[in-house]
């Protein structure tokens, strides 16, 4: 039976991996980095200093943790400022529908995104008040394919893990929402994975499950 579903962010309810891939992008080509979409199609749903490892994987030279603490302090500032541009304009379609369609059924809503920006993304698009929950990169030590930010907010409502569905759109998404005991729907590219119960082409399907 289920009581809740928890959203990830990032490609569930909003799209902000060009602004990551723009803000990565000046960093790695300011430390001549090659770095393309290919690579950061790694990066969905991975924590920032997971995401900058990865990108380090092509560099010339050995960061100490000083200096890629730097990039990455860097790289979110610049994050940041690209983030001004975004509004409730750039919710994904259907969303905003399925939120208070799940409300209405009385089914609890939680965010469980990788990032420590997800507080300030859900305010500049207007959905600060919606979700009962928001877990985040805040809460949590190990990101996503690790179950830990699913089960803060699994915790954080109160709720069995196995009541609970989990919407994904990265592949290392889907696998902790497994490893956190979760139903798991996947969209958009997480639909490459192997380990999904739904994948689903239209958001509002979730509603089939309730
Ligand atoms: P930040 P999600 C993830 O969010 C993004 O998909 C991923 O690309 C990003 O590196 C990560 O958040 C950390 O973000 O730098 O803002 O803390 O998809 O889990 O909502
Ligand atoms: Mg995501």
């Amino acid at each position: 039976m289920i009581k809740a579903v928890i959203f990830d962010l990032d490609g569930v309810i909003v799209s902000t991996d060009e602004l990551h891939y723009l803000a990565w992008k000046h960093i790695a080509d300011q430390e001549d980095i090659e770095f393309n979409k290919n690579i950061n199609h790694r990066l969905r749903g991975v924590s920032r200093m997971d995401s900058l490892e990865i990108i380090l994987e092509n560099a010339k030279k050995t960061y100490s943790k000083q200096e890629k603490e730097a990039l990455a302090t860097k790289k979110n500032n610049y994050y940041i400022e690209l983030l001004s541009s975004l509004g409730a304009k750039d919710i994904l379609p259907n969303v905003f529908e399925l939120l208070n369609q799940l409300k209405g059924k009385g089914i609890k809503i939680a965010i469980g995104s990788s990032s420590k920006n997800a507080k300030a993304i859900l305010k500049q698009i207007k959905l600060n008040d919606i979700f009962d929950v928001v877990a985040d990169g805040n809460d949590i030590l190990h990101s996503k394919p690790a179950p830990d930010v699913f089960l803060v907010a699994a915790k954080k409502l109160g709720i069995n893990p196995k009541h609970c569905v989990v919407v994904e759109d990265a592949v290392v998404g889907i696998e902790a929402a497994k490893a956190a005991n979760m139903t798991a729907v996947a969209v958009f590219d997480a639909k490459k994975s192997n380990f999904a119960d739904y994948k689903f082409n239209d958001i509002r399907d979730i509603l089939t499950l309730i």
